[in-house]
């Protein structure tokens, strides 16, 4: 029996896994929990990132407009699965320590694909932040309503930021992708470390595509979804992985175990996917067969998991797990 270590969530979104399920990871009764046109100005929902707030939850949503603009808006919930998602856009503000470099890391080409990580008493966002191309905006708030923006933590272009929820070593700790302007047809998941949130350094490869068909799904890209979870055998990462076929990218998702205090450090790796896209909202929408997680939820009490994931670029559902449904079928079917 494997440990989260954190907070119990006694009001964490559940389902038993319903009766002849054989896999590790069920989906929610009622998905898609939101619907793409939730505020008026939506095109799509998805992508997106909770966490728990106060007796609740608070979120933070990539909304595409009917522009087809991409930007974060604010959402709050009781339950984890209805959410009140606001009609506006947040607004970063810079911290007022300097308010000429400010001008430049707040300028706004677009946002997208957030997620959300409590840390030192703060909300931390990252989300892959428009600057001369993609890259890792990083921001914060202690109540879903002020934002405040810092430095981005990488040069262009990289996506796919996700903080650790605790400083590994004395250092912050976040994973992310490297990549280009485009619909990257590569990309491998590196881990950097800071003093301050502000400069990051020593970079180490965590781990890459499987080019062989060993593991196929996972052969053009991947990178990190929700933050990871902290377990008493290691980090617990579910991340994205592609496969490029003759209709285009398919995005599925698979489990790693990470070396608690080397999380560069590979101990298990999936080596099938754990979800992927089979039902009708993951397999049509704007992006056809796409799964991708940027959340997670987690109660150490009962070591149940609900992962918050987009569905085809368009809106978003909850899937569940345990630790031990997870980790037991990693080690089952390791890479
Ligand atoms: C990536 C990002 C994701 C998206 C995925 C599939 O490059 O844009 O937000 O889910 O492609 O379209």
């Amino acid at each position: 029996m494997a440990r989260i270590i954190g907070d119990p969530l006694p009001n964490i979104p559940w389902e038993d896994k319903p009766k002849g399920c054989k896999a590790p990871i069920w989906r929610y009764s009622g998905n898609p929990i939101i619907k793409r046109d939730a505020i008026p100005t939506s095109n799509s929902i998805f992508n997106s990132a909770v966490i728990r707030y106060k007796d609740g939850f608070a979120g933070v949503f990539r909304c595409d407009s009917k522009a087809l603009s991409m930007d974060l808006f604010a959402g709050f919930s009781k339950d984890g699965i209805n959410w009140d998602i606001e009609e506006t856009p947040i607004q970063f503000i810079g911290e007022g320590k300097n308010p000429d470099e400010e001008q430049e890391f707040l300028k706004r080409e677009y946002r997208y694909d957030p997620r959300i990580c409590y840390l030192d008493g703060k909300y931390y966002i990252t989300w892959c932040n428009g600057y001369h191309g993609p890259t890792i905006g990083v921001g914060y708030t202690y109540d879903f309503k002020t934002f405040y923006q810092i430095e981005n933590a990488f040069l262009p272009y990289n996506r796919n930021g996700v903080l650790f929820p605790r400083k590994i070593n004395g250092k912050y700790c976040m994973l992310s992708r490297p990549s280009d302007t485009g619909h990257t047809p590569f990309g491998d998941i590196f881990v950097s470390f800071s003093p301050d949130m502000v400069f990051w350094g020593k970079h180490r490869h965590v781990m890459g595509p499987i080019k062989d068909d060993r593991s196929a799904w996972q052969s053009t890209k991947i990178g990190a979804g929700p933050i990871p979870i902290e377990t008493d055998e290691g980090w617990l990462l579910f991340y994205h992985g592609v496969i490029t076929t003759c209709n285009g990218f398919v995005y599925r998702m698979g489990a790693a175990l990470l070396d608690i205090d080397k999380p560069w450090k590979v101990k298990v790796r999936s080596r099938y996917y754990i979800l992927g896209p089979e039902e009708l909202y993951e397999l049509a929408g704007d992006v056809p067969n796409v799964v991708f997680p940027c959340a997670a939820l987690t109660d150490s009490a009962t070591g149940r998991i609900a992962i918050y994931y987009g569905c085809a670029d368009t809106v978003t559902g909850i899937a569940f797990t345990t630790v031990d449904e997870t980790l037991n079928y990693i080690k089952k079917y390791p890479l």
